[in-house]
């Protein structure tokens, strides 16, 4: 195509240069997918040091291969930096498609950006991006993924019926600057707020990490030897606050309640162990709704801006049955 100068004005009022003159086409703002027999689809994981995501990513490998997809998968190691840089190496790979977990909401908006630019569509998996500077249907697809609110209600929920008096609470958060995070401190403390007789003692961050979520339960364990439970945004950091409290004498479940989100194998385990209180499900299986979706965008529907996922809710009732399921 030869790039007239009336062209050139066009693709710059839609903002979209750069995609044009790589023969991209956007619908709405929005990079269009064109529909092909195969794809090269970029995944930019956000780290694999726990569960969860090793479950995130296999379930998006396989997806792939049964599809014969190509994916182009990189792992981000913790570092937002390092998860734009991946997203930038997507788009000078020439991938079709970016699925993007984005660890932090702020620091990996440039990627969003830098990928809509390219005219490469972008769909956001299990966690959001600041929507103050990006949206659903205009710079990314969109979202796909839980509830996190819902998820930290129903944690306090469960507390208020079951907490038997204890009230003193930890919370040890995720990752800072995380949807998740954010949004399941919000749901928790909302929640425990309007269940009333309840106080947060201390609030920190374990970076939904196991060993982070221990350091920081043995510190606030010592700082406030009168909490009595500890809610923690992930199973990972649930068990390395259970080290931390076994370590310090107490026992988990009895002197101490503790509740949490993920529903990963240990955190089941440990509920029937009666260790954990409860756990509310966040589903890690990815591939089927991720590929689905994408499938839907090349036959050129309109997503919708959340592509919620149902999750499941695990107590003392049904901790049992669910553990051969749990990942
Ligand atoms: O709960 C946690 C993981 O972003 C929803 O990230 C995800 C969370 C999940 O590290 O365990």
């Amino acid at each position: 195509m030869s790039l007239t100068r009336r062209n050139l004005i066009i693709a710059s009022a839609v903002g979209a240069s750069a995609a044009l003159l790589s023969g991209q086409v956007f619908a709405d703002g929005l990079p269009v997918l064109t529909k092909k027999a195969s794809y090269k689809v970029g995944f930019a994981q956000s780290e694999s040091n726990n569960p969860w995501r090793i479950a995130q990513t296999k379930s998006m490998q396989d997806k792939a291969k049964e599809l014969g997809y190509q994916l182009v998968y990189t792992d981000a190691a913790s570092s937002a930096a390092k998860q734009v840089a991946d997203v930038n190496s997507m788009i000078a790979q020439g991938v079709d498609l970016i699925f993007l977990t984005p660890r932090e909401e702020k620091p990996l908006i440039p990627a969003v950006m830098a990928a809509k630019k390219a005219g490469i569509p972008v769909i956001l998996l299990d966690r959001n991006v600041d929507q103050s500077l990006a949206k659903a249907g205009q710079d990314y697809v969109t979202f796909i993924g839980s509830d996190f609110v819902q998820e930290g209600r129903q944690a306090a929920e469960w507390l208020a019926k079951n907490a038997n008096g204890k009230s003193k609470i930890i919370e040890i958060e995720g990752t800072t600057g995380s949807s998740p995070a954010n949004d399941r401190k919000k749901g928790f403390d909302e929640a425990i707020a309007k269940a009333g007789g309840f106080t947060i003692v201390a609030s920190q961050s374990g970076d939904f990490s196991r060993d982070k979520g221990r350091q920081v339960a043995e510190t606030l364990i010592q700082a406030h030897p009168e909490a009595d439970i500890i809610y923690t945004h992930a199973d990972e950091m649930a068990m390395g606050a259970i080290a931390a409290l076994e370590a310090a004498g107490k026992t988990p479940g009895k002197d101490v309640l503790v509740v949490s989100i993920d529903g990963e194998k240990d955190g089941v385990q440990a509920i029937v162990d009666g260790k954990l209180g409860s756990s509310v499900e966040c589903n890690p299986r990815f591939g089927p709704k991720a590929f689905e979706t994408m499938a839907r965008l090349a036959k050129g529907e309109k997503i919708e801006p959340w592509v919620k996922n149902v999750d499941n809710f695990y107590d003392s009732s049904n901790a049992k049955d669910a553990l051969p399921k749990a990942y």
